[in-house]
């Protein structure tokens, strides 16, 4: 085996530049034993794409996809394509061989995500998806904090996703239309905050309670095309249907009994990115919110009424072992956004390179129990009852 890993990217929108910047950065802040070489990227965009693989040091650009799959100099394909494509490009790089990397969620349905599970099953490569939360430091350690049994039995999970950029004046974009996204807030946001409470908690959910899913504006302005570097001509806008959940709610059990409930949404006026996450047990409790993305809340209640309370822990000290704090900066020089997408291409490098990574991370066949999920609340909503995780394949 090499100790280089050839990566292609598809993709060159917003997830396309998060990967670059992570492909870019990870041999130089991680000593993996597997080096990232960042070889070719492929978009839909070819006016834009010489420019971009410059920038951002990629070999080779190409306007089709299946160059990739025909280019036996790359190992790992990194999917950052919108839902209704992931299908299609995973089997065929699986076919090809290649291991695969793939934006969340999955799949847009349930049918794409559980082909794309059955491919990886067969393939001698390996698959991630990018549930890149999980690599924040502070979720990372609540993961770590629950398995060595500091919360104790599990009551509790408690998690929302809510962000307000969905309101009238979005303009209309594969984000709102369901044959390319499949669901709007749900497959968005939920899908991380699902991941995040299953990562967390290490239990699986078992039964939908209940659910509601909502769609606030039906039809929104389709932005006009204009040729680069000049106005859209103003004047009357044309509309398209806008067909996807704006917010969905939705109440759960997990197997080992704990209640928990999900909301995501993008019309939470007065929220931009709150992506937040609690955990109640009997010895403890923790909470996180991406906002203030350092920081995890701990609450031991083995401490009794006089010293107990929330502790902010800010999880940024390699001496206390903090996830992935050795590889950036001295205590307490924080890390952000981007930093969870390097934290996920060093794991990714570590497990091609024969490393353990560190914290577990997510297969095609483990974001397929997170479908399973989304497509159980959605059932729910729809048929307005309880559903089994049992019922839904
Ligand atoms: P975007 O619309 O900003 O970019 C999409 C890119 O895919 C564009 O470069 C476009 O040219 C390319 N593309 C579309 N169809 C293609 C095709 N058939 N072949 C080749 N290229 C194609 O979308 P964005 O926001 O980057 O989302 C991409 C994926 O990443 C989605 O699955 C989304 O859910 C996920 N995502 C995940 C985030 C996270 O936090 N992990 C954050 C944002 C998006
Ligand atoms: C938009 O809602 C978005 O970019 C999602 O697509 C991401 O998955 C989430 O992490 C941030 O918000």
């Amino acid at each position: 085996m090499s100790n280089l890993l050839h990566v292609a990217l598809i993709g060159q929108k917003f997830m396309g530049r998060a990967h670059s910047n992570a492909w870019s950065q990870v041999n130089k802040f991680f000593d993996t034993r597997r080096k990232a070489v960042l070889s070719m990227v492929a978009a839909r965009d070819g006016a834009e794409l010489a420019e971009f693989a410059a920038k951002w040091g990629w070999s080779k650009a190409t306007t089709d996809w299946r160059d990739i799959a025909l280019d036996s100099g790359v190992d790992l394909v990194d999917i950052a394509t919108p839902n209704d494509a992931h299908r299609e490009i995973a089997l065929a790089m699986l076919a090809a061989k290649k291991h695969v990397a793939c934006e969340k969620p999955l799949a847009g349905t349930l049918a794409d995500a559980r082909a794309m599970r059955d491919a990886a099953r067969k393939a001698k490569s390996k698959t991630f998806v990018w549930f890149n939360y999980r690599r924040c430091p502070a979720v990372a350690l609540a993961q770590q904090l629950v398995a060595e049994g500091r919360l104790g039995r599990i009551y509790h999970v408690r998690a929302t996703y809510l962000q307000s950029w969905g309101g009238p004046d979005t303009p209309l974009s594969w984000r709102f239309q369901k044959k390319l996204a499949g669901t709007g807030a749900h497959g968005d946001l939920n899908a991380h905050i699902v991941d995040m409470a299953r990562f967390v908690t290490g239990d699986e959910i078992v039964e939908i309670h209940g659910a509601v899913a909502r769609t606030f504006i039906t039809e929104r302005e389709i932005p006009q095309s204009s040729p680069r570097g000049t106005q859209a001509k103003k004047g009357p806008q044309k509309k398209g249907k806008s067909d996807v959940d704006d917010a969905v709610l939705f109440l759960a059990s997990f197997a080992q009994g704990a209640v928990a409930s999900f909301e995501a949404s993008r019309l939470a006026t007065g929220h931009l990115n709150g992506n937040s996450l609690e955990v109640n047990g009997e010895k403890g409790a923790l909470r996180f919110d991406f906002e203030d993305m350092n920081v995890l809340q701990f609450h031991d209640a083995t401490l009794g009424p006089r010293t107990a309370g929330w502790r902010r822990i800010l999880c940024t000290s390699s001496a206390g072992g903090h996830p992935y704090a050795a590889a950036w900066w001295p205590d307490a020089h924080v890390i952000g956004y981007e930093h969870g997408f390097t934290n996920m291409a060093a794991d990714i490098l570590r497990v091609l390179g024969g490393e353990k990574p560190a914290v577990p991370l997510p297969d095609f066949a483990d974001a397929y129990e997170t479908q399973r999920v989304l497509e159980a609340a959605l059932v729910s909503a729809r048929e307005r009852q309880s559903i089994r995780l049992s019922e839904v394949r």
